[in-house]
């Protein structure tokens, strides 16, 4: 089920509207004729769509937003036209990039409304994996009512694994001023009630989208157009046959060694803006060894042509590690490495093998092992689907890191948070909504906490480990000794 509190991908730009459902739209429009055929098992690529209806295939999604603007947007263009009407559901005056306004006032004046809609899409499902919500984090309606369904869905629905794609604001691309706020407070939900976060930071989407185009001012349209192609390679396993059966909940277990660090940062190789498929690390057509002397005996032993694809694997996997490519504004060879996801996808399915990629991928960790935490021994987690993400593209991957680095984002904007708050600047359009200064101190904390959490495990070494642990084996071994007698 996808729930789009601010339908943020669709929102200020219609035209990204259009480029990102019409990946959905064309899939539906191959598939819609033939549901009545379907046999069981029913195809991945029918989690995220109802398919009740005999003749016709709707996302199961739900579009919110505190203002009539946006929503109506997308019902008056084609992809529109995808929505069930019924799961269309909006304010009259918005949230005025207000986080209080979405959480206390106009979002809440909502939320029946989408607790019920939410309710009977649940009620629709057989088996319900994952809830996820796609909205910013810098406005009101995204970041208060996003908090306020994830609060609800947290109390009501403890069981289903919540997923966000959220969008960190930036200077470089947003001017309003209360945006450290609105994050901040919003941090404090998704750091404490939801279980995974899709980091995608506008600062580094603009980066990208500058560098890599023609363009002098990239649009919302080029920011999204990434975010979307990120989003298609993280649910790609999801919704494909893959090598492994990936899904939401397989996905956290592997890449969540503590509950509170489950922030991801993404990459993506190649990067595609519009139609352009960006190389921007290396060719793809570059011979093998400049760029893999230490290919393993198996792999340099293959014939010419296997040559140049077990090239195209390390070439791949250099890009998806550049922190170039990264969708956040960190690098992350500052941090450590403490889990990752690659999700690849390729046409070819005679000859790429989950070993292949595999093995490029253990040469890349094993080269770079300074930057992976040593207390974890196997970081990485693969899948590969056949289905590739548009035909031309015959090979390309998603990569899920949980990288400590991601502390230098939250300092960022938690920086801007604290200069404001020392002066209560702003914070009266705060308390008009019958929120408590209280909470601004208390979202203050937990970030400041997040941030100590991912630095400690970022300097902890298998030594520091070993000694909590003889301290804790002592400590608890004396406290057995003391009930004893
Ligand atoms: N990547 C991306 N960022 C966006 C887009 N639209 C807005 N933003 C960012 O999201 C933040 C503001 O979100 P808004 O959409 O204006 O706010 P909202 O959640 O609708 O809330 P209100 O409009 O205040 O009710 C800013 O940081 C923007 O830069 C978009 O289409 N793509
Ligand atoms: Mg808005």
């Amino acid at each position: 089920m996808t729930s789009s509190p601010n339908a943020r991908i669709h929102s200020h730009d219609s035209s990204h509207n259009h480029t990102f459902q019409s990946a959905h739209a064309r899939a539906l429009q191959r598939k819609r004729y033939h549901t009545a055929s379907f046999s069981s098992p029913i195809p991945h690529d029918y989690h995220f769509i109802d398919d009740n209806l005999p003749s016709r295939l709707i996302p199961r999604a739900i579009l919110i937003d505190t203002e009539p603007g946006t929503i109506n947007n997308i019902q008056s263009c084609r992809s529109g036209e995808l929505f069930s009407p019924d799961n269309m559901i909006y304010g009259t005056s918005g949230a005025g990039n207000n986080w209080a306004k979405g959480y206390y006032s106009e979002g809440k004046e909502l939320l029946d409304t989408i607790n019920d809609c939410i309710h009977k899409e649940i009620e629709q499902c057989d088996h319900i994996q994952a809830i996820q919500l796609i909205h910013s984090l810098g406005g009101g309606t995204g970041s208060g009512l996003g908090s306020l369904i994830l609060s609800t869905l947290h109390d009501e629905y403890p069981n289903i694994l919540t997923s966000t794609y959220s969008v960190i604001p930036s200077s470089k691309v947003s001017d309003t001023v209360i945006e450290p706020y609105n994050t901040v407070l919003s941090m404090n939900i998704l750091t404490d009630l939801v279980h995974q976060v899709f980091s995608f930071d506008n600062e580094a989407l603009y980066h990208l989208a500058m560098t890599n185009m023609t363009t002098v001012s990239p649009s919302y349209s080029d920011l999204n157009r990434l975010i979307a192609n990120a989003m298609s390679g993280i649910t790609s396993t999801i919704r494909y046959p893959s090598t492994v059966n990936s899904n939401y909940r397989k996905l956290a277990v592997n890449l969540i060694p503590f509950p509170r660090l489950h922030f991801y940062m993404i990459s993506q190789a190649p990067l595609i803006l519009g139609r352009e498929i960006m190389t921007s690390s290396h060719s793809l057509s570059a011979p093998i060894h400049h760029h893999n002397p230490t290919m393993t005996t198996s792999s340099r032993s293959s014939s010419s042509s296997d040559r140049y694809r077990a090239f195209d694997i390390m070439d791949i996997s250099h890009q998806l590690f550049d922190a170039k490519n990264f969708m956040s504004a960190v690098d992350p060879r500052y941090g450590k490495y403490l889990t990752c996801g690659g999700l690849f996808r390729s046409s070819d399915s005679s000859s790429l093998s989950l070993i292949a990629i595999q093995e490029a991928l253990l040469q890349l960790t094993n080269r770079y092992s300074h930057n992976f935490t040593e207390w974890i021994p196997n970081h990485m987690t693969v899948s590969l689907s056949h289905t590739p993400m548009i035909p031309s593209n015959t090979f390309s991957a998603t990569l899920i890191v949980n990288n400590t680095a991601i502390q230098e984002i939250w300092k960022r904007i938690l920086n801007q948070y604290t200069v404001m708050l020392r002066r209560k600047a702003f914070l009266h359009w705060y308390t008009a909504e019958g929120m408590d200064e209280m909470e601004f101190m208390e979202a203050e904390e937990n970030m400041k906490d997040l941030i100590t959490e991912y630095q400690q495990y970022q300097d902890m070494t298998s030594n520091d480990q070993e000694e909590e642990r003889t301290m804790a084996e002592r400590c608890y071994g004396e406290e057995e000794t003391e009930t004893l007698f």
